[in-house]
C-alpha cells in the first residue's frame, strides 16, 4: 500500500516512564486512514523502545472526537485490493496496541465510533469524558464493525449489549457506557486529563514485571477464540465491502442525507 506517512497525523509525548499518543485530525474528527493507522503502529514501536516505560495512553486531537471511525470519504473509493490491505493495517494496529508490552490507556475526549471505538476497546483501559458519545454506527454504511467489534464488544458488555449496539447502530453517553462496562471510568470534560493522569499513576506505582506479565495472561485468556473471531469478521467485511448497500450507505453520508437501502 503506498501512503505518505504524515509524521503530523500521529504525534508522540510524556517522559520516561509514560508515553501519550495524539491522533491528530481534528478536522475529520480523528478519523482513521492509512497514516493515522501507520503512524499509530510506528509510534507505538517507537515509545516502547524506552526500557523505563511503564504506560502509554492514547487520545484525539481537539475536544470534539477522540476517532469518528474509519475514514469515510477516503474509503468509499477503495477497490478490492486496496481494501484488503487497509484490513491488514488496520488489523495489526489494533493488534499492536494489544499486544503492546505495557497497558494501553484510551482517553476518550469526545466521539469513540466505528473504528474509533474498536480501537478504544483494543487499548487495556477506556477512560472516557463525560461528553464522550460511543457506538458502532456501521450498519448505517452498509458494513459491520471491521476492526475486531463484533468480538472485542461482546468480551466487554456480554452478547445481549453488543447485539443491541451494533444492530441499532446507536450511539449511547458516556454514563450508559460505564454502566455496560463499555468504558472503565468516567471523568468530567475539564478534568479527563487530571483523571488519566490518576489512573496511570496507579499503574505506575505498581511492579512494572507484575503488570506487564498480567497484561499478558489476560491477553492471551481469550486469544485463540479471539483472533479466529477477526478472521471470519475480516472475511465478512470483505464480502460486505461489495454491496450496492455499501456503496449507498457511504455515499449518503458524504452528501448529508438518509440512506436507501435495497438489501442487494
Ligand atoms: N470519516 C471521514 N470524515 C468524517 C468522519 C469519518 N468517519 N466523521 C466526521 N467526518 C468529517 C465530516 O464529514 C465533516 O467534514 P466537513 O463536512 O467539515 O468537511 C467533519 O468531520 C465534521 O463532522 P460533522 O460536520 O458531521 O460534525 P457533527 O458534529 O455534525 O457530527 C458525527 C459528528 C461524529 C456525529 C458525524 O460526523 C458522524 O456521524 N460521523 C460519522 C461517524 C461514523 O459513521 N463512523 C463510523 C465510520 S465506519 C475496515 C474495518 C473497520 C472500518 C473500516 C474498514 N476494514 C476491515 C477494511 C471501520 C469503519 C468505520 O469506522
Amino acid at each position: 500500500m503506498t501512503a505518505i506517512i504524515d509524521e503530523n497525523t500521529v504525534l508522540t509525548g510524556g517522559d520516561e516512564v509514560r508515553a501519550d499518543i495524539v491522533i491528530n485530525r481534528p478536522k475529520a474528527l480523528n478519523a482513521l486512514n492509512v497514516d493515522v493507522l501507520q503512524g499509530l503502529i510506528l509510534a507505538l514501536e517507537k515509545v516502547q523502545k524506552q526500557e523505563s516505560l511503564r504506560v502509554i495512553t492514547i487520545t484525539g486531537a481537539g475536544t470534539k472526537a477522540f476517532v469518528a471511525g474509519a475514514d469515510i470519504a477516503w474509503m468509499a473509493d477503495l477497490g478490492p485490493r486496496a481494501i484488503a490491505d487497509y484490513v491488514e493495517l488496520g488489523q495489526r494496529a489494533m493488534r499492536a496496541i494489544e499486544r503492546a508490552r505495557v497497558p494501553v490507556v484510551a482517553v476518550v475526549n469526545g466521539y469513540a465510533l466505528g473504528g474509533g471505538l474498536e480501537l478504544a476497546m483494543a487499548c487495556d483501559v477506556i477512560i472516557a469524558s463525560d461528553k464522550a458519545k460511543l457506538g458502532q454506527p456501521e450498519v448505517k454504511l452498509g458494513i459491520i464493525p471491521g476492526f475486531g467489534g463484533t468480538q472485542r464488544l461482546v468480551q466487554r458488555t456480554g452478547i445481549g449489549t453488543a447485539r443491541r449496539l451494533i444492530y441499532s447502530g446507536e450511539m449511547i453517553e458516556a454514563e450508559e457506557a460505564l454502566r455496560l462496562g463499555l468504558v472503565d471510568k468516567v471523568v468530567s470534560a475539564e478534568e479527563l486529563q487530571e483523571g488519566a493522569t490518576a489512573f496511570c499513576n496507579e499503574i505506575i506505582n505498581k511492579a512494572p514485571l507484575a503488570v506487564q506479565q498480567a497484561k499478558r495472561l489476560l491477553r492471551e485468556s481469550s486469544e485463540q477464540f479471539l483472533l479466529s473471531g477477526l478472521q471470519r469478521e475480516v472475511e465478512t467485511f470483505l464480502d460486505l465491502f461489495q454491496t450496492a448497500d455499501r456503496e449507498e450507505g457511504m455515499q449518503a453520508f458524504m452528501e448529508k442525507r438518509e440512506a436507501k437501502f435495497t438489501g442487494k
